[in-house]
């Protein structure tokens, strides 16, 4: 029985004293170090809050006061503050609870996201609905400084602090995007805390407003107020928050309950907008997560004695190191050859184009919208900008992608990681949508590679062209095996398919991460009789025109094979293609089907959606069988 047990909510949290909470913070600590061990996850960054998620369930009243995560990776501690803690254990399994907030999951979870940047807007949506219907609860929402990179937080600050609502910004500051955080608005939140002069001056300030409130009326208070701001707006670096609208406040411990509860009940008891910067330690408690920032934000299971990973790797590179590798040696040969990440260098292998080419890196922080426009930019002057940002992460920048690049015909090249199904990030996450929308770009070249050396091939064919945007994406998962030296490998011909076994009737159009289980599944459906014919189609626009002119005079069925989802995806996409090749001509999609999927082990989602070598075999087996009973 720990403490722990005996919480269940915030009543029961409330019911505690102050002095108390010390120890919940230690057993919330302990148990998410020790469940994290086995589920993995985003340890670090929710062990930097777990003062703040006690200080907010204490003194707000959560559920009718509204509480809103941004991203919600770090909302850990609050989940097992609020009823989560005997299911905490089951965190990112399949059936289990979310990593991030979802509205099913709980009263307490106001708003789902995964993405960064949401919780501003949607809190004032939620403080202007409230004001609508006369209604008086509180609102506040918790936004890390990475997420302060975000274009869209300083939008619905913008709006909020301009409508003078009841509404609360926590800035989560604890110098850490994914890694240390980059831009403007960091500098600027590092020289607040860093500025011992401002921060004597603001503390004596307040305490003399708040002493003012005790002794005299309102009217008082307020001219205290106002002296107080002309004082801040003379001494604050917390100016940028003053000036867009939002009363300031801090920069506070984010680790010492006391005064976070003592800030926290003041602030909840005002009107307005305001803003409370409070200073956290990302990975706090845990010497592993302390010492390695970056690595431990969010990672897999891990030995929590050593902090070594469970899973030894093992095997060929993942194809994240693959594209990470692939564009450093690349460099080599093209000056022009430029990369820009959004916040996520690790995630997507940049980090390794930055040892050898921190000149031609960019992280330009969360800001996926912006880095699309920026490679535009640089591509108007002749670089060769290749934008890596994950498939769920560039939905953020499809207007840029439009409208900055595709309608200039710009020759920006993006590299899609984590495209396909991602395991246990779950709905939020998932790389479905890249191929239906690429697709419906003018101009786009898009494509998919089966293997690690026709990634870097297809990179190769992407730096040699000139004419519009160029896109590529794979899965986060390993490459089916090492590849060969980026020197070595030559570029794959502009829109050309690869022929890997020639059969009868049924055609396999496989897409990437599909092409390898589809050649298996030929080879299992040989075994019963059936031959299959099975293409790679790596370039999904433009198609392969003479081969499949070639296939459309001697198959009538066409199976496509992708790893996304099948509305708009390859198989409708060809399905349009073959309208004219003949009545008896028919495309059967296989992919993902339109759903919203659930967090569960890549593989096992694969399998669920009969997207390995034994799923595809059955799927044509099926299909010849029908064929051959429509033919009796
Ligand atoms: C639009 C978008 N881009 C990228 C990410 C990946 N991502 C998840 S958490 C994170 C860092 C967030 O930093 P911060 O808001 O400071 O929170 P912290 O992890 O430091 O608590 C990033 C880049 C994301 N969730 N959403």
């Amino acid at each position: 029985m720990t403490l722990l047990d005996n919480i269940h909510g915030p009543a029961d949290l409330k019911r505690l004293r102050r002095d108390q909470l010390p120890a919940i913070a230690e057993a919330v600590r302990a148990r998410l170090i020790d469940c994290c061990s086995n589920t993995g996850g985003h340890i670090g960054a929710s062990l930097g809050v777990v003062e703040l998620a006690i200080a907010l369930l204490y003194e707000f009243d959560s559920p009718s006061d509204k509480i809103l995560w941004d991203v919600g990776h770090q909302a850990y501690a609050w989940k097992l503050l609020t009823g989560r803690n005997e299911s905490f254990p089951t965190l990112r399994q399949t059936g289990g609870i979310s990593g991030f907030l979802k509205r099913n999951e709980s009263p307490h979870d106001q708003f789902g996201a995964g993405h960064a940047g949401t919780a501003m807007s949607a809190a004032l949506g939620m403080a202007t609905a409230r004001d609508l219907k006369g209604e008086h609860y509180k609102v506040a929402a918790v936004v890390g400084d990475g997420a302060l990179t975000c274009g869209l937080s300083y939008e619905g600050m913008n709006n909020a602090g301009h409508s003078e609502r009841d509404i609360i910004l926590i800035v989560n500051d604890n110098g850490m995007s994914i890694s240390p955080n980059v831009g403007a608005i960091s500098k600027m939140l590092g020289s607040i805390v860093a500025d011992p002069k401002t921060n004597r001056v603001r503390e004596k300030v307040k305490q003399v407003t708040f002493a003012l409130g005790g002794v005299f009326g309102q009217g008082v208070v307020d001219l205290a107020r106002n002296v107080e701001e002309s004082v801040k707006n003379l001494w604050s670096p917390g100016m940028l928050f003053e000036e867009l609208g939002f009363r300031y406040f801090g920069p506070i411990d984010g680790h010492d309950l006391d005064k976070l509860c003592e800030t926290l009940a003041f602030v909840r008891s005002m009107g307005g907008p305001r803003v409370v910067h409070v200073i956290t330690e990302k990975g706090k408690g845990f010497a592993h997560a302390e010492s390695n920032r970056e690595k431990w934000h969010g990672l897999a299971a891990y030995d929590p004695v050593t902090g070594e990973f469970r899973k030894k790797a093992s095997g060929p590179p993942t194809w994240t190191q693959v594209f990470g590798e692939g564009i450093t040696a690349l460099a080599e040969e093209d000056a022009d050859l430029v990369a820009i990440t959004a916040a996520m260098p690790s995630g997507t292998g940049t980090s390794i184009f930055e040892k050898r080419w921190p000149g031609r890196f960019f992280d330009v922080g969360i800001a996926e919208g912006h880095a699309v426009t920026f490679a535009a930019g640089l591509a108007t002057q002749g670089l060769k900008p290749i934008c890596a940002i994950y498939s769920t992460f560039l939905q953020r920048a499809y207007d840029n992608v439009i409208h900055d690049v595709a309608v200039q015909h710009l020759p920006v090249i993006f590299c899609m990681d984590r495209a396909g199904l991602v395991g246990e990030d779950g709905q939020t996450h998932m790389g479905l949508y890249d191929i239906a929308y690429m697709l419906a770009v003018p101009g786009m070249t898009v494509t998919a590679p089966k293997d690690g050396d026709e990634l870097i091939g297809l990179l190769r064919t992407a730096l040699a062209h000139k004419d519009g945007p160029f896109c590529t994406r794979y899965p986060r998962d390993k490459a089916p095996k090492d590849p060969r030296p980026a020197r070595e490998v030559k570029p794959v011909p502009y829109g050309t398919w690869e022929m890997l076994r020639e059969g009868r009737d049924i055609a396999i159009l496989a897409v990437g991460t599909m092409v390898a289980p589809a050649v298996k599944a030929a080879e299992q459906l040989a075994a019963e009789g059936i031959e299959v014919t099975v293409v790679n189609c790596r370039f999904l626009k433009p198609m392969d025109a003479t081969m499949l002119d070639a296939l459309a005079r001697n198959h009538r069925t066409f199976v496509t094979v992708e790893e996304g989802t099948v509305v708009n995806g390859f198989g409708a996409y060809l399905s349009e293609r073959l309208q004219t090749a003949g009545p008896e001509t028919r495309v059967i999609a296989l992919g993902v089907p339109d759903k919203l999927i659930e967090q569960a082990p890549r593989a096992e989602q694969l399998a669920e959606f009969g997207l390995t070598a034994e799923g595809i075999a059955r799927r044509i087996s099926a299909l010849v069988r029908e064929e051959t009973l429509e033919a009796r």
